[in-house]
């Protein structure tokens, strides 16, 4: 029995080896050449839940009062309706509420800070920093579309007080050149000249608006999107914003169903953002629904449903 263990132990110990140089290898192939075989499929991914990280729990504690706060934002511009003529749209926020110190701001020497979070349509959101200067959404396609706004943290979990969401539906005439590809993800508008005055803004792939009604239930996407690198890719968060909707755990109705790639669906009960651990590296879909209390998906003009491809470099 021992001995038969032991056996088991160092073949496992081998296949292990060969695994890494498996993988190396593989590596190496996909870095000089372009050939795409699938050699070694990627370990199975095994998520769980785990509790907010003690480096977010640090930074709450250091930030005072902050997380308390109950910030209350509007949409000034574009205003309810608007028609707008061009492709591009300032975004003009207010903001106010007991604050208790949070204000939007990107500290230059990290990079990080308080925030707002911007979606056009259904789109992943923008991160919008100096509200002391409109934001500009460019690129902006004719037709109907909406703006949703929350106020969100430097880890981009979103303020949940009643007042801290707003939607607005607005209507471009002309717009943007849908021909147009979508530009990079670094907010840098490539083609302009270095005249360009500074000033917040992002061109946005052509898109136009669900039909959607604010007055109903809506789950509006958050987090998460985009690439997780090292250290921020372990564990990563689950966040939205919910309105007009009240989950199982805080005494209402409705379910958040999630599903990260394949795999089975996980259920949200409690309207707080969870973190999951165990992400291989790769891309990765991530879907979130609004369930009402016969697990069907709740429609609010598509908005309810929502993919995302993250990827995750470890
Ligand atoms: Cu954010």
């Amino acid at each position: 029995m021992g001995r038969h263990r032991k056996l088991l132990t160092s073949s496992l110990g081998l296949a292990a080896v060969a695994l890494v140089f498996a993988s190396c290898a593989a590596n190496q192939e996909t870095a000089s050449t372009t050939v795409t075989t699938t050699a070694t499929p990627p370990p199975k991914q095994l998520l769980t839940l785990v509790a907010r990280p003690q480096k977010i729990v640090d930074l709450m504690k250091a930030r005072g009062e902050q997380d308390q706060a109950t910030p209350t934002i509007k949409i000034v511009s574009p205003a309810k309706d608007a028609v707008i003529n061009g492709s591009k749209v300032e975004l003009k926020l207010d903001l106010s509420g007991d604050l208790k110190g949070y204000m939007p701001h990107k500290d230059p020497a990290t990079g990080k800070g308080n925030h707002v979070h911007v979606i056009l349509d259904n789109q992943p959101y923008e991160a919008y920093y100096e509200m002391g200067q409109p934001f500009e959404l460019r690129n902006v396609a004719a037709g109907k579309h909406t703006l949703r706004v929350f106020p969100s943290r430097p880890w981009h979990e979103s303020y949940k007080n009643d007042g801290a969401f707003q939607m607005v539906t607005f209507t471009v005439k002309g717009g943007g050149d849908a021909s147009k590809p979508t530009t990079t993800s670094s907010g840098q508008t490539v083609a302009s000249p270095s005249a360009t005055p500074a000033r917040e803004g992002k061109d946005f792939p052509p898109s136009t608006a669900g039909d959607v009604d604010a007055t109903k239930p809506l789950l509006t996407y958050s987090r998460p999107k985009g690439e997780y690198k090292a250290e921020d890719a372990d564990p990563i968060m689950i966040d939205f914003w919910l309105s007009g909707a009240k989950l199982q755990g805080d005494g209402g109705e409705y379910r958040v169903r999630y599903i990260v790639d394949d795999d089975e669906p996980k259920f949200i009960d409690k309207w707080e953002p969870i973190w999951l651990s165990g992400w291989t590296n790769g891309k990765h879909s991530v879907r979130l629904e609004l369930l009402d209390k016969d697990s069907k998906p709740v429609d609010n003009g598509g908005y309810n449903t929502t993919s995302r491809e993250i990827t995750v470099v470890k």
